[in-house]
């Protein structure tokens, strides 16, 4: 594991991945979200593990996917790459996950902690799909998650404008479970864990089973529509524009083509 570290048994029946890109604020590169995969599919086949958490470090959680990696990709590689397996298998996964979340969880990283079963966030965290500042929109399920965690009018704002949102008004819209000061976030989500992992873990499964079926009954649908509209901005200037100036450090010319 080169971008993850893992911990099977952080505490007993508590597994741990920490995403471990510091210096790219944990930027979620393919190789970054294969690991998660494999070690969330090695953790639902284990039986020492009842609840998983995924964690970043105190400054972020994740700033989104990795921009460098896909600046200059057109909608064919991002088709070809098929990224979106990976995530899909993610999402698979039966064991409880809660993610803990500090600091930036934006675009794909955003996405990432939306797709977990809960989320404990400390004060410093902020969330956010910032994509319409470089030419592109959510890929990971933030259009239709987002919206179904804050509302229509509350995700309209934010991923319209890519403004952020701090952990207070996370909390207030139903986006995260709780709040805590920094150093408490990582401890509050073992706690939550192991209220959880002393239930009967079939029980736990099938109850995140039939309470991801009246979230995600119509998901598919929505998600199946974003992908082909997220491949769709790979074929403008504008995510191009906006992908290379960010890696450039300058501020993006929209053309609208
Ligand atoms: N990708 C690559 N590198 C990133 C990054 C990112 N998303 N975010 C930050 N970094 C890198 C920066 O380039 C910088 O690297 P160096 O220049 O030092 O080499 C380093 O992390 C530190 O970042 P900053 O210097 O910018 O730090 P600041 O504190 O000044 O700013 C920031 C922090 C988080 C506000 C800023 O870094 C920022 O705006 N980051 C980009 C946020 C963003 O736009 N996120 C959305 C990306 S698009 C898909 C799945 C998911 C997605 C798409 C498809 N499939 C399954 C196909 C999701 C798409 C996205 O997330």
């Amino acid at each position: 594991m080169e971008f993850i570290k893992v911990t099977e048994q952080y505490q007993p029946g508590i597994a741990l991945i920490q995403l471990n890109r510091p210096k790219e604020l944990n930027a979620l590169n393919k190789q970054l979200m294969e690991e998660v995969r494999d070690a969330l599919q090695a953790f639902d086949k284990n039986d020492q593990v009842r609840v998983i958490i995924i964690t970043g470090n105190e400054q972020a959680f994740a700033a989104g996917a990795d921009i460098k990696q896909m600046a200059d990709k057109s909608a064919i590689d991002m088709l070809l790459i098929d990224q979106f397996s990976t995530w899909d298998q993610i999402r698979k996964t039966k064991k409880p996950i809660i993610a803990a979340v500090s600091g930036f969880a934006l675009g794909g990283g955003c996405e990432f902690a939306m797709t977990c079963d809960m989320i404990i966030a400390s004060e410093s965290a902020k969330f956010g799909q910032p994509e319409i500042k470089i030419g592109t929109i959510p890929g990971a399920g933030g259009t239709q998650r987002l919206t179904k965690a804050v509302g229509k009018a509350k995700a309209m704002e934010l991923i319209l404008t890519g403004r952020f949102l701090s952990a207070e008004e996370a909390h207030f819209y139903g986006l995260v479970n709780k709040v805590v000061p920094v150093e408490m976030y990582l401890h509050e989500a073992v706690e939550l864990a192991k209220e959880i992992a002393r239930m009967s873990p079939v029980a736990v499964q099938l109850a995140k089973e039939a309470i991801n079926r009246s979230f995600e009954t119509q998901l598919d649908e929505g998600l199946a529509f974003e992908r082909k509209n997220f491949y769709l901005t790979f074929a403008s200037e504008d995510q191009k524009e906006g992908m290379n100036a960010f890696v450039e450090k300058r501020k993006p010319e929209f053309k609208g083509r």
